[in-house]
């Protein structure tokens, strides 16, 4: 059973509108569960062929398939999956990526539920999906079991899937990349992504996505929010969530609080003002505003050029990234340098080879 946890930041004398649900791994059991834990080595794989047009006709089941082709670490299916990223590709792109962040316990996956059934109403196809670093090493997600959106999945226009298991971070973000492709080919015109406000994984899905919100909560202290730690000047709208019941006051006072504070800091987006606005993601209030937002910073980008400017950046910054990678691994994996390696390091600890010199003599 999943236990309510306040977290750490929350007041002493708080109640359960602090409380986070942590879902502990299970091997079977609920449907989240069972997709979280097959792997792509026990579940029938479809051709290419067969999952490509599955996809591109919307098919879900062969969605959730594809996504689990290309989380696969299994050695057998990295080309097959990489031929299906490449295939699907020219069909890809036409969505809006917005990135979900917070500390746990924010309202994040509660927010995504209601925003997501709200644009489903007004025709929109929703995919949802999750970066999680901490899941691999809880065995259990931190984002915790809101993540099944019960009410959510169980819509057609939509489609959830949670967090990647394994794997350090920059594993699962370039699953995550890589189910974006999918998720687009499949018609799905907004893509949800919530991570959690746990240090890179905030860097890594602006990294990812066109907009960027940041979830709070009034009165869980600044510092843990990430005021200090950056974060705001990374979002394009900051949400003071649960602006409800007893909290409306609060959560107004620190939305004019961060206001006062965005004013002094760099904005994520040229030419885009960072604003922070109240909302409850429970009463289902603010909703219309912060897709009012969304679309008015979409259109304004896309005339302005900084929308496609950014995409293209982050494709460049990403094909840097998996580039220096591999030749880093090539260099220290191949049999020649692990073996002199050892010795030249210790000459250079004993002062006896020049540092410069003993990496002149490695790279040759
Ligand atoms: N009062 C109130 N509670 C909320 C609201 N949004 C979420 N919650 C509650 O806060 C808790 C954490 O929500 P959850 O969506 O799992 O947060 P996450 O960790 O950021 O994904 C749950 O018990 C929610 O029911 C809101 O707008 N108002
Ligand atoms: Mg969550």
């Amino acid at each position: 059973m999943p236990k309510d946890r306040k977290p750490e930041w929350a007041p002493q004398n708080a109640g359960r509108e602090y409380a986070s649900r942590v879902l502990e791994a299970r091997s079977a059991g609920s449907r989240v569960a069972k997709g979280r834990n097959a792997t792509a080595t026990n579940v029938k794989m479809p051709s290419v062929a067969a999952l490509a047009e599955g996809v591109k006709a919307g098919d879900r089941t062969l969605l959730a398939k594809a996504i689990t082709l290309i989380e696969s670490n299994a050695q057998k299916h990295f080309e097959p999956g990489q031929e299906l990223i490449r295939v699907l590709l020219p069909e890809a792109g036409k969505s809006i990526r917005i990135g979900v962040t917070g500390v746990p316990g924010a309202g994040k996956s509660t927010f995504i539920e209601s925003f997501g059934l709200w644009l489903l109403e007004r025709g929109h196809k929703v995919a949802v999906l999750a970066i999680d670093p901490s899941s691999s090493l809880s065995k259990g997600s931190i984002l915790g079991d809101k993540t099944r959106m019960e009410q959510l999945s169980r819509q057609p226009g939509s489609f959830i899937r949670p967090s990647p298991t394994s794997g350090a971070l920059g594993g699962v973000a370039r699953k995550t990349r890589e189910s974006v492709i999918i998720c687009e080919a499949a018609g799905y015109d907004v893509i949800l992504i919530e991570t959690v406000g746990v240090g890179q994984s905030e860097v890594t899905v602006r990294s990812m996505v066109d907009f960027f919100l940041l979830m709070q909560i009034a009165g869980a202290g600044d510092e843990l929010q990430g005021i200090k730690k950056g974060i705001m000047e990374l979002a394009d709208l900051v949400v003071v969530n649960k602006a409800d019941g007893d909290n409306v006051q609060a959560a107004e006072l620190a939305s004019r609080e961060l206001n006062n504070a965005l004013h002094y800091l760099r904005h994520s987006t040229p030419g885009w003002t960072t604003k922070a606005i109240t909302g409850s993601a429970l009463q289902k209030t603010g909703l219309a505003e912060i897709w009012a937002a969304i679309e008015k910073f979409t259109e304004q980008g896309k005339e302005s050029g900084v929308f496609d400017q950014r995409r293209q950046n982050q494709v460049s910054q990403w094909f840097e990234s998996l580039l220096t990678e591999a030749v880093l691994n090539r260099f220290f994996n191949s049999p020649d340098i692990k073996e002199k390696l050892p010795t030249i390091r210790e000459q250079v600890e004993k002062g006896v080879l020049p540092a410069v010199l003993a990496v002149q003599q490695l790279i040759k």
